[in-house]
């Protein structure tokens, strides 16, 4: 009924900023491949509210590109337009349609937000510690500490993520969560990982200097590798407190180059490029400087300026200041 000669020219746009705007959808990667069962809810939801809005983008710019077109004032005419009142099945439509689609899109959101915090009564609890400039992760009741957060994969991880200092964010792209990391509370995340594989932990707030290289790596093993590691971390750590040297394996012997690359890499290599060895960090390149062990020691212990004090202790302490003199 509305057959007119806006038609042709209206459908002419309209598959011209359509296909564009499909090209734009389709061909750049928007999200990494999903590698948690929330990740896989979270993109189906953003597709569908990415392809509503693009049918919606489609409609309105094809609109409004022909309407500045053709309805554009000739040179030199300085009068108003003609006086329009209303149009009332229009403005009926208008409101209609984002209204039902607003009610679709918050109950899908609801369903998606409750699935993705249903609580698994066999969730493994990690603590996660945010600091200028570095995340480290910590198993309730094992006492293990570590700069790289290892999970098993299938079962549930409950996240409590808290902050030492200012806030920070909490961000693995390919599990499709994040959540602030606020000094004071403790905020809860859950991650339910599906696909084994190391995917980056970034943190998302802008939170100082060295917020940009403040990262680092999440692994996701099969549950008997996790139980592996879980057993050898705490051996790891009852060698190192009780110091019985005679049961200490060469890896994690006091002492260890090759042991204090591996922590220098989680903990130190996020300020201190190239693994020390280069400048261009928050921290100074630390190759060719003139250290001392005890100065060294010191510096990790107290920290100093813009970094922090404590990130390591015992074993690790002796084995990452032997790897810091080895690269002097
Ligand atoms: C948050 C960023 C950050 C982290 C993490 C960090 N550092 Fe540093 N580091 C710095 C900064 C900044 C300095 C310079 C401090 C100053 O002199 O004000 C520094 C200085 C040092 C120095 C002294 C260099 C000199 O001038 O002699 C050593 C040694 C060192 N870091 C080792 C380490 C080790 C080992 C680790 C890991 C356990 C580590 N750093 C983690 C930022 C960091
Ligand atoms: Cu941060």
């Amino acid at each position: 009924m509305y057959k007119s000669k806006h038609t042709l020219p209206l459908v002419i746009i309209g598959v011209i900023v359509a296909a564009l705007t499909a090209a734009q959808a389709l061909l750049i990667d928007w999200l990494p491949p999903a590698a948690s069962e929330q990740a896989g809810r979270t993109s189906t939801l953003l597709t569908f509210l990415f392809w509503s809005s693009a049918v919606f983008f489609v409609l309105i710019t094809t609109v409004i590109i022909y309407s500045v077109w053709k309805f554009r004032a000739p040179k030199g005419d300085m009068s108003d337009g003609p006086p329009i009142h209303g149009n009332t099945k229009l403005e009926i439509v208008w409101t209609a349609v984002p209204s039902v689609l607003l009610v679709v899109v918050a109950i899908y959101g609801y369903i998606v937000l409750e699935r993705n915090e249903a609580v698994a009564a066999d969730a493994l609890k990690v603590d996660v510690y945010a600091q200028q400039f570095a995340w480290s992760y910590g198993y309730p009741g094992t006492g293990i500490q570590t700069g790289v957060l290892v999970v098993p994969q299938g079962r549930q991880v409950e996240l409590h993520v808290r902050a030492r200092d200012v806030i920070h964010n909490f961000w693995v792209p390919e599990f499709g969560i994040k959540g602030d990391a606020v000094p004071g509370i403790d905020h809860v995340l859950w991650i339910n990982p599906t696909t084994l594989g190391t995917y980056p932990v970034v943190c998302s707030e802008l939170c100082g200097v060295g917020h940009s290289v403040m990262r680092s790596k999440v692994e996701v093993v099969t549950p008997a590798a996790f139980q592996t590691w879980l057993t050898k971390s705490k051996a790891g750590i009852a060698q190192g407190t009780t110091q019985s040297g005679a049961a200490a394996t060469a890896a994690n012997a006091p002492g260890n180059v090759a042991a204090g690359k591996t922590v220098f890499e989680a903990k130190c290599g996020g300020c201190h490029a190239g693994l020390g060895t280069e400048a261009g960090g928050v921290g100074p390149q630390l190759k060719g400087l003139p250290h001392t062990l005890a100065g060294v020691t010191m510096q990790i212990t107290n920290g100093k300026g813009l970094m922090p004090g404590g990130l390591v202790s015992g074993t690790d302490m002796d084995n990452v200041a032997a790897y810091v003199m080895s690269i002097n």
